[in-house]
């Protein structure tokens, strides 16, 4: 699928990891009008560019767009795929999706996000319908509200089920359970094969891990069982939370966890992630299980100074959250440096849990 990607430069790389993780072959990419135009969202010249592009059948704009960008981009682009990035960021879980829950819930916040779509389209069809012969435009989507509206309330109840027998088997395994949380590309994978010894694929590009993986490790006699999740992204959008929820859901029955950050990143970015982990966790519902930071990547500090102030950094902060931090501790999963510590914490965390 070819697809022309409009975003601003400082999303570039990130946009265009995420389109080419949701299959697309991005041919051209474009920036984001620092003024959107009220109509389409994207500068009218693009527009009438984007036309004239035959072989191009999906157009990524990486903000939120609003009903009445969808609905005249789609006018003005008929038959090309509109998504903003809460559509493509869906269509990655969806791709990912491997419970019927997941994909359940991945169904419903798409139609809760299109449904006030379908319904502005309702009243603009009804508006410019009588004024012209075009035919059944309007009742075509007014079947449509109804039909979303039937699915989701079908939806919701299916999932009501589902939650029910899955915190059931939930709490029929009493075994300590620890998930691994953070920002795609920290290295949890890398820090979870380390620790159970292991394959998993790990790699640079984003959503290396796209469902939970789960292994009991036996720490001092005991089974804990190690959670590797899905990584968080920045700026997720909250209409989408929900659905991410699933593929998180794991993190919300762990006694404890580990969230791992990227110690090279810049110490304003670090302090940015660290923030905006606890913000995810916290709108999930998974806040205050005690926890341990992993500043990982240490290997790639430049110098011993710069680590050092980072490490207080995210200690300083980490006092101040209601979350009980356990301990911060430097490793390097590649490098295998400070693990048997960080092996030996989590037993901790687990008898604090
Ligand atoms: N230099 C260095 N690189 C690391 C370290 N740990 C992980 N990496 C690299 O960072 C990249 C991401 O690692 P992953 O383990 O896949 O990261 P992840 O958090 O599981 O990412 P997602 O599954 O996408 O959420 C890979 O290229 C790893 O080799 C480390 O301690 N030092
Ligand atoms: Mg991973």
């Amino acid at each position: 699928m070819k697809a022309i990607l409009f975003t601003a430069e400082e999303y570039k790389d990130e946009a265009l990891s995420l389109a080419e993780t949701a299959l697309y072959d991005v041919v051209k990419i474009y920036k984001l009008p620092k003024k959107p135009n009220p109509n389409f969202y994207i500068q009218k010249d693009k527009l009438e560019e984007i036309k004239k592009l035959d072989d191009v059948d999906t157009i990524i704009v990486f903000d939120l767009l609003k009903s009445r960008h969808f609905i005249n981009l789609n006018k003005e682009l008929l038959g090309k795929k509109i998504l903003d990035k809460v559509l493509l960021l869906l269509e990655i879980f969806a791709l990912h999706a491997g419970s019927k829950e997941a994909k359940l819930q991945i169904e419903l916040a798409r139609m809760k996000y299109e449904l006030p779509i379908l319904k502005d389209l309702y009243k603009k069809t009804k508006i410019t319908e009588q004024q012209g012969p075009l035919g059944a435009g309007v009742y075509g989507v007014e079947s449509a509200i109804r039909l979303y509206q039937r699915r989701i309330v079908k939806i919701r109840k299916e999932l009501e089920e589902l939650k029910k027998i899955r915190e059931d088997q939930i709490k029929r395994t009493n075994f300590n359970s620890i998930a691994i949380v953070g920002y795609t590309n920290a290295g949890k994978t890398t820090i979870f094969n380390y620790l159970t010894g292991l394959n998993q694929k790990v790699d640079s590009s984003m959503f290396t891990t796209t469902s939970p993986k789960r292994y009991a490790i036996p720490l001092d006699g005991k089974k804990i069982l190690l959670v590797d999740t899905v990584g968080f992204i920045r700026g997720i959008p909250p209409q989408i939370v929900e659905a991410f929820f699933v593929t998180l859901s794991e993190a919300k029955y762990a006694n404890a966890l580990l969230l791992v950050l990227d110690s090279s990143l810049s110490s304003t970015l670090l302090v940015e992630m660290l923030q905006s982990s606890l913000e995810i966790l916290r709108e999930l519902g998974i806040s205050g299980k005690p926890m341990i930071i992993a500043l990982n990547k240490i290997d790639k500090n430049a110098n011993d100074n710069e680590l050092r102030e980072k490490i207080d950094l995210v200690k300083e902060l980490s006092s101040t959250l209601y979350t009980p931090v356990i301990d911060v501790i430097p490793v390097s999963a590649l490098k295998g440096i400070n693990m048997n510590l960080l092996r030996d914490r989590l037993l901790t965390l687990i008898q604090t849990s």
